[in-house]
């Protein structure tokens, strides 16, 4: 039980740690006395000082030492800039970088990803120079989504993983916390700082009965989004655990964890199993099944553990669910969806059925929706809809080129992109609409947020499984119910559509393909990293001036936001990865997205000191220059979606004070605060009316303190000034970044 085993067949130096955790587990119990559920059994373990921490659910933050870090490119680069400020000449924990995100979809994987290799040189040549340098695992472009290659190569059972990205949970289906964070939290783990979270509440999903038929691993989590909605997850893991468990493949798992990002939860887990055990020995890691295997009663909840709250689902009853549009918790079972799209007047034709994203694009997904496609193909029929496929990773490319589920595809009359983000991101070239038409599109991803995948305000996003994407592509309408209703074959003569159905792991084994990973050089002294002052694609960080310790006093309201605001709304993705290495020019996205209360318009809002209607970020410019700090109002689960720190940044470069909203998602939240910024709600979410977006505000940051509220004094443009209380969860340690104007001038202090 003592053995060295290595976490991943790529590192030679990193070994998983069971004892030690397990050590730290028996000190966390003796204190505790009580059952615990997994997901405090993995935090527990990783605590940095498991005697004296403090432990309280939903109180207490937890310092934490991660196994592991991992960031895409979209992020990676703010979060190397934000590094290389640190001073440091390696990483202190093992870390990896990704690139998927910026490769756009066009024509078709090889030719997509020779042209994002020539328009993205610079960045991706500053990413792997500086991976060698500071000893990083470089994963070039072409290899595939961060999370599947985390899972494939990084993830194993009751670790602890941050990744720069909302969808790192996707490591669940493994058995790890695996939780998604902003750039500088990676920052912290790679300068070997405890990184810190507050203790989230559990809660479980018990599983009972078995999937089959057309329902899929898919369907756990949209229902459970629908139950929870989008903001249900907040402070809290997910903890799958029951016997039903057991019937979902581990890939199946990983895509039920990673889609609990679209919850605003932490993570989920799931307990480890003999699914898992498979999986890992099909990935070329049965040592770290063993391994596991003797740790077993550690690696998943005591029994008699105590959830926060507990959901119950029979997956015998449990019937394949579509979500959307714009948003991915409005749920709906398939047997409803056609009156569903009749009554909400949803344009009924399917336009395009997009498969795969690092949700569902594993061997099962890719074997079960080739078998509806041959199915088709067999009647004689093809994809009405347009179809597009995107692979995973490289492993899972190759794997179904050689046993013959991407040639279905083909002929089934779909396009295979590169393994990449591509149209999940808004990184599609898409032709077949105009902007501003209506239209319908379904895709086995996770997220639906207006705009997102071709930037269409009008194009009604659903997601769902593979299987029904394939479905009802086939018959180019949302109208299809394949359990019931029948296709005409190319006689005319009717047939019902087969279930599906596909191996979990390839009975041949994984085909590894093209090597597609840079390991760090051993001789790292003699690697520069290069970032050119005339770049508009990079820009080195220049530290934020610290608060001037006093109140902040009439400042205007740059904008009330109204409704949903995500961080495509904040920050938008598609058309602007470019420039997330530039913090100048990527600012001009500036909250472009959100909705004017005043108005209803986006991206059009009244500069108070010229009277003029502008684009926000040219306001926001303008006050800058002007000397004026500003503040936004906002909505319900503010900053939801991405762990995009751009959404954090900008408002900060271009001089905003704080963010008052009735909620944020966790990871916004935190991002603002390592930024300087004040993240505050209102005490009484119902003041959030009493603001108007012409009211000038005083902010009283000399009251910022532990536990204690603070004020805000509301100047009306005409009427009375009044008081409206507001909370922050700042600690200690977080006001000081505040005070010293951002985290990593904290860390410079310290250092
Ligand atoms: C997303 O799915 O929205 C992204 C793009 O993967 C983001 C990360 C990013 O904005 O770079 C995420 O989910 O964190
Ligand atoms: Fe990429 Fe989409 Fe997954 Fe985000 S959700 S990591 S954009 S595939």
């Amino acid at each position: 039980l003592d053995k060295k085993v290595r976490q991943n067949i790529w590192e030679d130096n990193n070994f998983i740690n069971y004892k030690k955790m397990s050590e730290n587990l028996a000190v966390v119990r003796s204190r505790l006395n009580r059952p615990l559920t997994y997901a405090e059994k993995i935090l527990y373990s990783h605590l940095d000082d498991p005697h004296g921490q403090d432990i309280e659910r939903g109180k207490s933050y937890l310092k934490l030492r991660p196994d592991r870090v991992a960031c895409q490119d979209a992020t990676a680069q703010m979060a190397i800039l934000q590094f290389m400020s640190a001073g440091m000449d390696q990483v202190a924990n093992p870390t990896t970088v990704h690139c998927d995100h910026l490769i756009e979809a066009q024509v078709g994987g090889e030719r997509d990803l020779a042209r994002a290799i020539s328009i993205n040189k610079e960045v991706y040549d500053f990413l792997s120079s500086a991976c060698a340098k500071y000893n990083i695992g470089f994963w070039r472009p072409g290899s595939g989504i961060i999370h599947q290659i985390i899972l494939e190569n990084y993830a194993f059972p009751g670790g602890l993983l941050i990744g720069t990205d909302s969808h790192t949970p996707n490591g669940g289906g493994l058995g790890m916390a695996a939780i998604g964070v902003g750039g500088a939290d990676a920052v912290d783990v790679m300068a070997n700082l405890p990184w810190e979270l507050k203790a989230p509440n559990v809660i479980g999903v018990k599983l009972t009965g078995q999937l089959s038929g057309w329902t899929a691993p898919k369907d756990i989590i949209l229902k459970v989004a629908d139950i929870l909605t989008v903001k249900g997850g907040t402070g809290a893991i997910v903890e799958y655990h029951g016997p039903g468990v057991d019937t979902i493949s581990c890939t199946g798992m990983a895509s039920c964890a990673n889609m609990g990002a679209e919850i605003g939860a932490t993570t989920s887990v799931f307990p480890f199993n003999d699914r898992m055990y498979d999986y890992l020995a099909a990935t070329k890691r049965k040592d770290i099944g063993d391994f596991a295997r003797g740790y077993a009663s550690e690696l998943r909840a005591d029994e008699g553990a105590e959830y926060d709250q507990l959901i119950e689902l029979n997956l015998s009853e449990l019937e394949p669910h579509i979500n959307g549009p714009f948003t991915p918790d409005l749920g709906t079972p398939i047997s409803k969806f056609s009156q569903a799209v009749k009554e909400n007047g949803w344009p009924e034709e399917l336009k395009v059925g997009l498969i795969g994203s690092c949700t569902n694009s594993s061997y099962e997904d890719m074997s079960r929706a080739a078998s509806i496609a041959r199915d088709a193909l067999d009647h004689g029929l093809k994809a009405k809809a347009a179809f597009t496929v995107t692979p995973g990773s490289e492993q899972i490319r190759a794997t179904i080129a050689r046993d013959g589920q991407l040639k279905t595809f083909e002929e089934f009359g779909g396009m295979v992109l590169a393994n990449a983000c591509g149209p999940c991101i808004g990184q599609w070239d898409r032709q077949d609409v105009k902007k501003g038409e209506a239209n319908s599109i379904l895709s086995s991803y996770n997220r639906n947020f207006t705009g997102r995948n071709d930037g269409n305000p009008a194009t009604h996003s659903f997601v769902t499984s593979p299987d029904l994407v394939v479905a009802l592509t086939i018959a180019g309408s949302l109208h299809f119910n394949p359990l019931t209703d029948k296709l005409k074959d190319k006689d005319g003569n009717e047939f019902l559509l087969k279930p599906p159905t596909g191996d979990g792991l390839p009975v041949r084994g994984y085909d590894p393909g093209n090597d597609t990973y840079q390991a760090p050089p051993k001789d790292r002294m003699g690697v520069t990293v290069q970032v050119a002052p005339t770049s508009d694609r990079l820009q080195v960080l220049q530290p934020f001036q610290p608060w001037d310790g006093k109140d902040v006093k009439d400042i205007p309201i740059l904008i009330k936001a109204k409704g949903k605001t995500t961080t495509d709304h904040i920050s938008m993705a598609g058309p602007w990865l470019k420039y997330r290495g530039h913090l100048d020019n990527i600012s001009n996205n500036m909250l472009i997205g959100a909705i004017n209360e005043a108005n209803d318009e986006a991206n059009k809002i009244k500069n108070f000191t010229t009277g003029d209607w502008d684009a926000v970020p040219a306001v926001a410019r303008d006050y800058k220059k002007k000397g004026i700090k500003w503040v936004v109002i906002g909505d319900w689960n503010y900053g939801e979606g991405s762990s995009r720190e751009h959404a954090a940044l900008e408002p900060r470069h271009l001089g905003g004070l704080a963010i008052v909203t009735r909620s944020f998602a966790r990871i916004h939240e935190t991002n603002l605060k390592k930024q300087g910024m004040l993240p505050l709600t209102f005490a009484d979410p119902a003041d959030y009316d009493k603001i108007k977006p012409d009211d000038k505000v005083d902010i009283l940051c000399t009251q910022l303190a532990v536990g204690e509220p603070i004020t805000m004094v509301v100047h009306p443009k005409d009427g009375k000034s009044f008081e409206v209380p507001l909370q922050h969860t700042f600690n200690e340690a977080q006001i000081e970044w505040f005070k010293n104007g951002s985290a990593l001038n904290t860390m410079a202090k310290t250092a």
